[in-house]
């Protein structure tokens, strides 16, 4: 009997994290139903000369958050959604963020609450716990398990934010017990704090004095630290928004040793220096985020882990304020760094950068592109194989790419609710033309063809962590030392 189709995509190249072959793609009730040549339907998308991808799986990005101080993110979910489904991505995982005086529940509820009717593209929270109160780890952990959300974020910074090393043990551990992921921002707060009070004792209170602040140190000792207390968990680790070569370094001999350790980065930190803070007046401020854009060594060292496979994931990180009093400026012309929301915005351009820079450029493969942008957030968040691979009976979230399009990035081509972009003026090749979630064009040539509410939420799995392909040593392991670690 010959398969009928709602949507065929004939004559592309199709990507996935492993190989590219030409075919045609069938799409039936919003899944992939066939991959083959000749497939045909009444509605059809030629995609010659176009590569056809699993739609990016934005996987680090603050939408409709507070922060701990009470400033809003500039995009909510239909801005935020609308913005990264332009810039190729069907769905997205931003941040359902506690903080110390809310319970995990109620913070869950009030993230559906702001999501749902609002999205474009299919959506799921991280958790970020601030609390790790008895209630919390004994019970209400486990119902956001029970709920679909398997993975969440600890600061080891920020006061009203951060935990110590027994909270950050005792959270692993619960994550551990249901296969969720602990995921951490790690920089350690007594540097940073030490650092700011003697710049500003000092006068020092511009933008650039951000960077000073956070020197590379605090990264490294975090993020040694968050290795060592995962390993004496026995844990599967996800270390965020990785700024610094000496702290690749660190993620990429911990994963050679076997550790379940996964790490990411993020555009600011391969395409922006710490001169960018340097702009006069308040102009800086547009380039703060924590932890703060380095220089163009680290981006340098950076990009080999990438090519490398030291990153598993590549995020924007998007974490909107605006150049105005609602965002940047809430405090004034005339506030210090520690006054300035960290944060910038990034998620409609994370991946024609990484497209540009990386495939264009021949640093990664088209491959590499969709691991690093899609297929391994699908793994380690709990989404494969419904999302993020090409797979037969995988939702057809699927981005068709010109890989041969060149734009220059300006504020005025964006669709978030932003009035400046860090990546004006820069020129990129690969841009994607239709992006669908579940079936349905979000995106068609420019044109945004859902409503509000098209997203749906995604209850996730837990996820695929490992194993790494690094060795224990010889003593430690059971088949090569004759049995001389078991006890008599
Ligand atoms: N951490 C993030 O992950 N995003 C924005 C600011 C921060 O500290
Ligand atoms: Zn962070
Ligand atoms: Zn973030």
């Amino acid at each position: 009997m010959e398969m009928s189709y709602d949507l065929v995509i004939k004559n592309g190249t199709l990507v996935t994290a492993s190989e590219s072959y030409k075919g045609d793609l069938g799409i039936r009730d919003g899944r992939i139903v066939a991959q083959g040549e000749g497939l045909s339907a009444a509605d059809e998308i030629d995609a010659t000369g176009k590569l056809v991808m699993p739609g990016g799986i934005e996987a680090h990005c603050h939408i409709a958050q507070e922060s701990a101080t009470g400033g809003m993110t500039a995009d909510d979910y239909r801005s935020g959604s609308i913005s990264a489904a332009y810039g190729g991505n069907s769905c997205f995982v931003p941040f359902a963020a506690q903080h110390r005086h809310m319970g995990v529940l109620e913070t869950l509820d009030l993230y559906d609450s702001r999501a749902e009717g609002a999205s474009v593209i299919d959506y799921s929270y991280h958790l970020i716990v601030a609390n790790p109160s008895e209630e919390a780890l004994t019970r209400e952990l486990p119902e956001a398990f029970r709920r679909g959300i398997t993975s969440f974020k600890v600061f080891m910074t920020y006061d009203l934010m951060n935990i110590d090393d027994s909270q950050f043990l005792d959270i692993l551990t619960v994550a551990k017990a249901h296969g969720a992921l602990t995921m951490v921002h790690a920089e350690n707060n007594g540097m940073i704090k030490w650092m700011s009070k003697r710049l500003l004792d000092k006068g020092l209170t511009a933008p650039r004095y951000h960077a000073v602040s956070h020197p590379a140190l605090a990264e490294e000792e975090a993020i040694h630290r968050a290795i060592s207390l995962a390993k004496l968990a026995d844990a599967a680790l996800m270390i965020v928004h990785v700024s610094t070569s000496e702290g690749a370094d660190l993620v990429s001999r911990a994963r050679l040793d076997g550790a379940k350790i996964h790490a990411e980065t993020c555009p600011q930190y391969l395409f922006l220096t710490r001169q960018d803070l340097d702009r006069p007046g308040m102009e800086g401020a547009k380039f703060m985020c924590s932890p703060p854009v380095r220089d163009e060594a680290t981006q340098a060292a950076l990009w080999r882990h990438l090519e490398a496979g030291t990153f598993t994931v590549f995020s924007s990180d998007h974490a909107p304020y605006r150049f105005d009093e609602t965002g940047k400026l809430a405090n004034g012309p005339e506030a210090t760094f520690k006054q300035i929301a960290n944060g910038m915005p990034g998620i409609a351009l994370r991946l024609p950068l990484l497209f540009s820079e990386g495939v264009v450029k021949g640093r990664i493969s088209a491959s590499q592109f969709v691991a690093l942008s899609s297929t391994n957030a699908a793994r380690l968040y709990g989404m494969l194989p419904t999302k993020g691979t090409l797979a037969i009976g995988a939702d057809a979230d699927i981005a068709i790419w010109d890989p041969k399009e060149t734009r220059k990035v300006t504020v005025e081509d964006q669709y978030d609710n932003m009035d400046y972009t860090p990546f004006e003026g820069i020129e990129l090749t690969g841009w994607p033309t239709t992006v669908l979630t579940r079936g349905i064009r979000v995106i068609d040539n420019g044109t945004l063809m859902v409503e509000p509410g098209h997203g749906r939420f995604v209850a996730r799995a837990p996820g695929d962590f490992g194993p790494q392909p690094g060795h224990r040593a010889p003593e430690l392991d059971p088949a090569q030392n004759f049995g001389a670690d078991i006890a008599p």
